[in-house]
């Protein structure tokens, strides 16, 4: 067991039916700002991110594509979801694969630890199955087909015909969890969150829980089930297990009890899975529940939820190939409020990327470097004690609050919120520069002092917006850093004492950080 200060963070594993839509990117960035700033922050911290690989949607993607189901993966990840990481600037510190033998071997030892302890019998199922969500349906979860699927019922999330399948297949003792799961989210509020997604889930298990198929007979791709190798282990059960046999589960045990208990960030259409069958897996295996389920809201492209299925997909390159991997991030964690549903659109981008990124920050840091330049020939001046004023002991300020503020909210997951707290001092910061003027101080040499220390100050808080900034906008972050001549990489500054930084020697010259962009091009 951790002692608390070390963070385990994880995506969810991506099915490899397809490639990235913007949707998987929200999800590999939010959870890679929450590594970063813990990092900088000196806890602990191991990300992990990967793909969920088994199970009849991958089996049908690559039958239709003439390929074998593994040939099909090695594909989409080699030439999709690895290149993903590089496109957005994902810092994961382990990808797993559920076809890695270390997940595949690991699994059957789970499975069998659980069938041996009792919690596995054999029984029927009938039901109607959606293969897009890999899951039986309840009839309350299906709506009325349109356009061709008229007259029919289909799943409410694919907008496609279910399945009725009638099967012999293992099941997991699920119901016999509910009582301890409703214990768990009552002493532990925090468990699920946000709070809509909470109250659905404690809803939903206050209903009851019925067992829960574990097992497929009829295909073969996916992880045998040890005692019965004519079944394979129903691919949620397995994909959830990734958490665990990334860490160590059942091979590298001082590694797991060093990770274990994970953060899991996942999109609030998967939350049921993390927050109600994997805890109580982990129960029945007698380990240790999530350290917290959040399940992020989703993107909407014209009102409705993006995806690739419904042809409102859009890939991350489209706007990373204009815009770059920093404004990509900064954009959906600020714009969004990390917890609810936000909708995508160009222009709100366009707009927030020249006056948020371009204007309020890229600006303020050419500004105050072309001024040490032309002022004081590179030289970052000292602050002279007798020249400090109010307005400097008031960025002060605003730095120490800041830095506190956005550690409580990254703390609470409200990212969003992290950035509106440090975009404070981008603001300040460029009203104190056109109220003090330096370019009038700098032209009378009696106000030599108050110059000097106006840059200054300008200086220290650009310092500390690029340590603060770090984890979301990477790139631009080290870019100042390095024109600020701050020592070391700006990842290697410790973010909860960003404030403390005193200032380098000289500054270097910096590239605009977000270049003008002809934005008809993209709209
Ligand atoms: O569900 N808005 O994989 P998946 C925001 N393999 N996030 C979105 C989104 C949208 N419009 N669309 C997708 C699976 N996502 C399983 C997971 S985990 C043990 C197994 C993100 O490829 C969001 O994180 O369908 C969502 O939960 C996830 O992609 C679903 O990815």
């Amino acid at each position: 067991m951790s002692d608390g200060s070390s963070f385990y963070v994880t995506t969810p594993i991506f099915y490899v039916n397809d490639v990235p839509h913007i949707g998987h990117a929200y999800t590999e960035v939010a959870a890679d700002v929450l590594a970063r700033w813990h990092r900088q922050a000196g806890d602990p911290t191991w990300f992990l991110t990967g793909t969920d690989e088994h199970g009849q949607k991958i089996l049908r993607t690559a039958t239709a594509n003439g390929v074998s189901p593994k040939a099909w993966a090695d594909k989409l990840v080699a030439e999709a979801w690895q290149p993903l990481l590089n496109t957005i600037d994902i810092s994961n510190d382990d990808f797993i694969r559920t076809t890695d033998a270390r997940h595949e071997v690991n699994v059957q030892l789970f499975l069998q630890r659980l069938y041996d302890a009792g919690y596995i019998y054999t029984g029927e199922y009938e039901g109607y199955y959606c293969v897009g969500c890999e899951e039986y349906k309840q009839l309350s979860d299906l709506v009325d087909g349109t356009g061709q699927y008229e007259g029919q019922l289909v799943c409410a999330i694919h907008s496609k015909p279910v399945e009725l399948l009638k099967e012999r297949n293992y099941f997991f003792k699920m119901s016999e969890f509910a009582g301890r799961l409703l214990e768990l989210y009552k002493t532990r509020p925090d468990f699920v969150q946000p709070e809509s997604v909470r109250n659905e889930i404690v809803s939903f298990v206050s209903r009851g829980l019925t067992d829960l198929s574990i097992s497929r007979q009829t295909f073969d791709w996916g992880i045998k089930v040890p005692w019965d190798e004519s079944h394979v282990v129903y691919v949620w059960f397995d994909a959830l297990l990734n958490y665990a046999t990334a860490a160590g589960y059942g091979y590298d045990e001082e590694k797991f009890a060093r990770l274990w208990p994970a953060t899991h960030i996942v999109g609030k259409d998967i939350a049921r899975f993390h927050a109600v069958i994997w805890p109580a897996m982990l129960m029945a295996a007698g380990l240790e529940v999530p350290k917290q389920v959040y399940g992020h809201g989703w993107l909407l492209v014209g009102g409705e939820k993006m995806s690739k299925s419904k042809l409102t997909g859009i890939a991350p390159e489209q706007i990373t190939d204009t815009f770059g991997s920093d404004a990509f991030r900064y954009y959906f964690m600020r714009a969004i409020n990390f917890g609810q549903d936000g909708s995508f659109s160009w222009e709100d981008l366009a707009a927030r990327y020249q006056a948020e990124l371009a204007n309020g920050f890229g600006n303020l840091a050419s500004r105050v470097i072309a001024m040490v330049t032309r002022y004081f020939e590179g030289a970052i001046p000292a602050a002279v004690e007798t020249a400090v004023t109010e307005a400097e002991r008031s960025i002060r300020a605003t730095e120490r609050r800041v830095t506190a503020a956005a550690d409580a909210a990254v703390s609470r997951l409200a990212i969003h919120e992290a950035i509106a707290r440090i975009w404070e001092l981008v603001d300040e910061l460029n009203g104190y520069i056109t109220e003090q003027e330096p370019w009038k101080l700098s032209k009378d040499p009696a106000n030599a002092d108050r110059l000097a220390t106006v840059l200054n100050t300008a200086v220290r808080g650009l310092g500390t917006l690029a340590v603060l900034l770090s984890p979301v906008v990477p790139e631009a972050a080290a870019k100042l850093w390095v024109a600020l001549a701050g020592v070391g990489t700006v990842q290697e500054q410790p973010i909860r004492s960003a404030y403390e930084w005193q200032g380098g020697d000289r500054v270097e010259p910096l590239e605009a950080l977000f270049p003008r962009i002809e934005v008809e091009a993209t709209a």
